[in-house]
């Protein structure tokens, strides 16, 4: 069994509605451990009008990283994510694998831990929320250390609470 930590995005279409998909269909893949809040974020890097919604889950899964990323990529897909040749634009859902156990990956398709944790407040807040004492394998430092130290200062900001179907049991 494995533990994994992973974020959920979305800036387009019905976004509470979008997670509340994604985390009904993760549920599928393992157990629902932890669930932060959903945080309203500026967009990071690009630039667009619509806001994100972001939030954070630990989840008890038996599949391994590559099964886990295949996937997460049928989730995204079934939610309406259709890939773009632009790198980052506004989306229906985006799931990204934040850690795996302590492991390491570099392969061309998956980069574990996900490289740009460090830089990006809309990771870190709600990563805090569940994981503050999680130490950063390849960093050595916790999520709390590495929110201390983020450059980054764009808004993040609590919108709600998980509700209550969002946080049902597996
Ligand atoms: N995802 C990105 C790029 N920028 N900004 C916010 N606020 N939230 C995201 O989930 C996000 C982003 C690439 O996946
Ligand atoms: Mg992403
Ligand atoms: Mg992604």
């Amino acid at each position: 069994m494995s533990t994994t930590f992973l974020l959920l995005g979305t800036n387009l279409g019905d976004k509470e509605g979008n997670l509340r998909n994604a985390v009904k269909l993760l549920k599928k893949l393992g157990k629902v451990k932890k669930q932060s809040a959903i945080y309203e974020t500026e967009p990071w890097g690009f630039q667009d009008e619509r806001n994100f919604f972001n939030m954070a889950l630990c989840l008890e899964t038996m599949l391994s990283p590559f099964e886990l990323i295949t996937e997460i990529l049928k989730i995204e897909i079934s939610i309406g994510r259709r890939r773009q040749i632009k790198q980052w634009v506004a989306r229906e859902i985006d799931i990204d694998i934040i850690f795996f156990d302590n492991l390491i990956i570099n392969k061309e398709h998956l980069i574990i831990p996900h490289p740009q944790i460090q830089n990006r407040k809309f990771v870190l807040v709600p990563m805090k929320e569940i994981a503050a004492e999680l130490i950063h394998p390849v960093f050595g430092k916790s999520i709390s250390d590495l929110l201390k130290e983020c450059p980054d200062e764009s808004e993040v900001e609590l919108l709600c609470e998980p509700s209550f179907d969002i946080l049902s049991p597996n």
